[in-house]
């Protein structure tokens, strides 16, 4: 009874401060699923239906992701923090802020320090923390800035009482951040703090599949984070953790700026998305420690991201090539069938795996003796023809071996490197393929020799390339560990994300499980980054050569360490088309080397999808085309000879291609550019582009427009305003600026190159060593302006320490007024007789040509192709690396 009178009287007196608030600015007070009234009165919240208007929609508030405007939301009035204290520092400004009554989370923290550091002219953080007690703090490497950056982009204000921060960009006051719109909220394990958006477009947040668009002009949406093992689905959060966004902000004038924001945190975490617009973080642990990026291109974002995370490994150059895959192929007899009809049919291959299956037991470093009897000479066999060999690697290290057996568990024990249980000395112990598993902590130094050791013993039996790490979420068949767990606050935080699951310990282990950094709980999103950067170290070791991992599970900076692919889709036409926006969003999450499993991994493909997965594949940074156990088989040469030839077509356009891939690798390394990029990165001024994700750039000059639709043979796409050839014929387009049926029938993808731009491609050979020596070929596209350039970096392709060495040839090549291309040499380190041209194509010449001369020579082998508009200068036989500059001219007849 006197509860009820306290509720009303709440209630009653907070009308004012709850009337006002309009539904797009109400900010969610019980995000939790089992909210009720009584629930959120006891919060000291407002509880109201949705004003009704035209805008809004009902829709059901309790499914899975699908939030709506929420009933219960913060009053005006809301106890927060105000500032107590502001002292001018070095880096920029030290704040003291208290907040005077607890609220509704257990231990609030009631006096908090903010840290502003002005760090660079385009780059802003905001530390947030306890004013008393160090907390956990993600164990990132990143800069520490001690001087403030003089001039910046931005400019900051403070808002005393309440507290809050509001940051505008200086040339056009648009805001980047502010934070008044919701109280901020820091107990020990629920932290949540929102800011405006400067618009409700959205790129970026993963791992989810979603569109690459992320539109809340409408719509609420939330995204959780906690890496977990599930096929790719809408609304459900997936392998890795990336919470990094890029905002568009368009001006009145037509302008569009962008600008990205990261935040710094690796508990569990929701973000919440309203038409506002606005953003809410709601994280379980850590501090609050996020950086906004200016911009204010998208290339610029995502640099000042870069020097935040780490920029992306420079690839192995094979690893470029096509991958073939399957779980399941069950005995040795069938990978040799495989290859012998891969190669029969003359495709291009380029690294053969193996899954799990090839394993004893299931138990990592084995190879089955049975099934695949001879695997170590098999290997062998395939590296003498310029293939290499990956394997598969899990977290899981199997426990149950008898006592001396098992070197990497008895190693491990000896070295004390695997996960504990909370405050014990005891393993903790899950479930995996290989049965009851325990889990190695790669945050323990020990435990890179460890793994290290063990690699390398079993690459004494089968001398693998690279490493495959899988189940790194880590993922465990059961939830917890074999012991369940406990039911202290890590195991049962009084706030869970929304997880799928609803645990933090569904199929993975208990969060109070004990790393040597801190506890799973902080750790869990983690995990995989660890296991990455242990694998590629002991890669290092091992192979004295340029590591390739390939990692399921990734957080912010995996990119460093290894590549990526999207786990366990479908094949269906619909994941084909959920690759693009995800190997787009990892491209800005600086992991470029990525791809899906071509084809589609789980159900059975069908020879149409596969033709146009493989088509579109042919355009992923990694291509490898991967099965599950039990579908049939999906390799290039299982299908009819028409389809094989439409597939043999694709792969011949990629591998004629890699020297354009590669040296788009080492800018993503040396430049922090991403490899492919979505069209509004370059077109940022067409509204056109922002919600294009059926269509991507490779590099920023070949624009790829798969189709996507079953039986069908024309594609709906959007050519920007500029000039295109189409690939390979060369031929100028005539209409652009608009959206377009292209024909794309079967055995087509339509590919198009971008003028002002000048591409160095090769002649394939049958995998990327054995195709090393060949002759390079250049297509330049020009502009309207008779313009175009490009670049070619070549190294070996295999060495460690290419970049740092400067062992690499670097080259400039440039067209200027119509007629005259230059091949620069800017570094010739890198000494490979066989970097020879051989021919050069020009397009959009549209003028007869009557003489060519090459190095001031009068040279007789070219065609100029009247109708096409292309001229091709051929057998040149030229050694691009004599000297440090050659020039091509040509006249036109008068
Ligand atoms: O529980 O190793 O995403 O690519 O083929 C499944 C077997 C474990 C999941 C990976 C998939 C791989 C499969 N693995």
């Amino acid at each position: 009874m006197i509860s009820i009178i306290i509720l009303f009287f709440i209630y009653s007196s907070n009308a004012q401060q709850c009337d006002q608030i309009s539904n797009v600015a109400r900010f969610d007070c019980h995000s939790e699923k089992d909210s009720t009234k009584e629930k959120c009165l006891a919060r000291n919240c407002c509880w109201r239906l949705p004003i009704k208007s035209a805008n809004y929609t009902e829709k059901n508030s309790t499914g899975f992701g699908f939030v709506s405007v929420p009933f219960c939301y913060y009053p005006k009035d809301f106890p927060t923090y105000e500032i107590i204290s502001t002292e001018i520092t070095d880096f920029g400004q030290r704040i003291q802020i208290l907040k005077k009554q607890t609220t509704y989370m257990p231990y609030d923290i009631l006096n908090l320090t903010v840290d502003l550091i002005y760090e660079t002219e385009q780059r802003f953080r905001i530390r947030i923390y306890d004013s008393v007690n160090k907390r956990y703090e993600v164990p990132l490497q990143v800069p520490i800035v001690e001087k403030k950056a003089n001039i910046t982009d931005y400019e900051i204000k403070l808002s005393q009482k309440p507290f809050a921060i509001l940051v505008t960009r200086k040339s056009t006051g648009v805001t980047l951040f502010d934070s008044s719109v919701s109280p901020l909220i820091f107990a020990d394990q629920f932290i949540k703090f929102s800011t405006r958006l400067s618009s409700p477009l959205l790129y970026g947040f993963g791992e989810h599949q979603q569109p690459l668009l992320i539109n809340v002009t409408q719509e609420w949406k939330r995204l959780t984070f906690y890496t977990r093992d599930f096929p790719p689905m809408q609304h459900i959060n997936l392998y890795g953790v990336h919470p990094f966004h890029i905002n568009l902000e368009r001006t009145s004038d037509n302008q569009t700026n962008v600008h990205g924001q990261f935040f710094l945190n690796s508990n569990a975490m929701d973000v919440d998305l309203q038409p506002l617009p606005a953003v809410t973080y709601t994280t379980i642990g850590g501090i609050i420690d996020l950086y906004i990026f200016t911009g204010p291109t998208v290339q610029n974002v995502i640099q000042q991201y870069w020097d935040i995370i780490g920029k992306p490994m420079m690839p192995p150059f094979w690893s470029l090539g096509f991958h073939l895959c399957r779980w399941g192929y069950n005995k040795i007899e069938n990978i040799i069938s495989s290859l012998e009809r891969m190669q029969k049919a003359d495709f291009p291959l380029d690294v053969q795996w193996t899954d799990i299956d090839a394993m004893s037991s299931h138990l990592d470093f084995t190879y089955d003796d049975e099934y695949f009897h001879g695997l170590p000479e098999f290997v062998r066999a395939l590296q003498a023809n310029g293939i290499h060999y990956v394997n598969i690697i899990d977290p899981g290290i199997s426990s149950t071996q008898p006592a001396g057996s098992y070197f990497p568990y008895d190693d491990g024990i000896k070295r004390g490197i695997f996960m504990k249980k909370f405050n014990s000395t005891e393993l903790i112990t899950g479930k995996v393929w290989p049965g009851t598993t325990v889990f190695p902590d790669f945050t323990n130094p020990n435990a890179i020799e460890w793994w290290t050791n063990i690699a390398e013993a079993f690459h004494e039996v089968i001398p693998f390339d690279g490493m495959w790490i899988d189940m790194n979420e880590p993922s465990s068949f059961i939830d917890g560990s074999t012991d369940g767990c406990t039911d202290n606050t890590f195991d049962n935080p009084p706030f869970v994300p929304h997880v799928h699951g609803d645990a933090l310990s569904a199929k993975t282990l208990c969060p109070s499980a004990q790393h040597y950094l801190s506890s799973h709980y902080n750790l869990h999103n983690m995990y995989g980054y660890f296991e990455a950067q242990a694998t590629n170290q002991a890669l290092k070791t091992i192979r004295k050569k340029r590591p390739f991992v390939l990692s399921r599970s990734s957080f912010a900076g995996s990119g460093q360490f290894t590549a990526h692919w999207t786990g366990d889709n479908q094949a269906t036409f619909e994941d084909m088309y959920f690759s693009i926006p995800a190997i787009l969003s990892f491209n800005m999450f600086g992991i470029t080397h990525v791809g899906a499993d071509i084809c589609g991994f789980l159900l059975d493909t069908t020879e149409e999808l596969c033709i146009r997965w493989m088509q579109l594949g042919s355009f992923y940074p990694f291509m490898r085309n991967h099965n599950a156990l039990g579908q049939n088989d999906q390799d290039p040469a299982s299908f009819s000879w028409e389809a094989q030839q439409i597939m043999k077509q694709a792969l011949i356009m990629r591998y004629s291609l890699i020297p354009f891939w590669y040296t788009l690798h080492y800018e993503a390394a040396m430049e922090s550019k991403t490899i492919i990029q979505p069209l509004f990165s370059e077109y940022l001024n067409d509204a056109n582009t922002y919600d294009i994700d059926q269509q991507f750039l490779v590099g920023r000059a070949i624009l790829v427009s798969p189709n996507l639709l079953p039986e069908s043979d024309i594609v709906h796409a959007y050519i920007p305003q500029d000039v295109w050839y189409e690939f390979p014929s060369g031929i100028k387009l005539n209409s652009v600026g608009l959206f377009t049926d292209l024909n794309a029938p079967i055995s087509k993808i339509n590919v198009h190159i971008r003028g002002d731009f000048i591409i160095p491609m090769q002649i394939p050979g049958d995998n990327l060593v054995l195709g090393r020596g060949n002759p390079f070929t250049l297509i330049v596209a020009q502009s309207q302006l008779g313009t175009a350039s490009g670049n070619l970096y070549w190294d070996d392709g295999d060495s460690i320490d290419s970049i740092e060495t400067k062992t690499y040839n670097y080259l400039e090549f440039s067209l200027i007024d119509f007629n005259k291309l230059t091949i620069n040499t800017l570094v010739s380190n890198y000494k490979d007789s066989a970097m020879r041209l051989d021919l050069i194509k020009i397009l959009g010449v549209n003028k007869f040509v009557s003489n060519v001369t090459v190095n001031g020579e009068n040279y007789s082998n070219y065609l100029y192709n009247i109708p096409d508009q292309i001229l091709v200068i051929y057998a040149l036989d030229l050694n691009m690396l004599a000297q440090s500059s050659q020039t091509i001219q040509w006249t036109f007849s008068t």
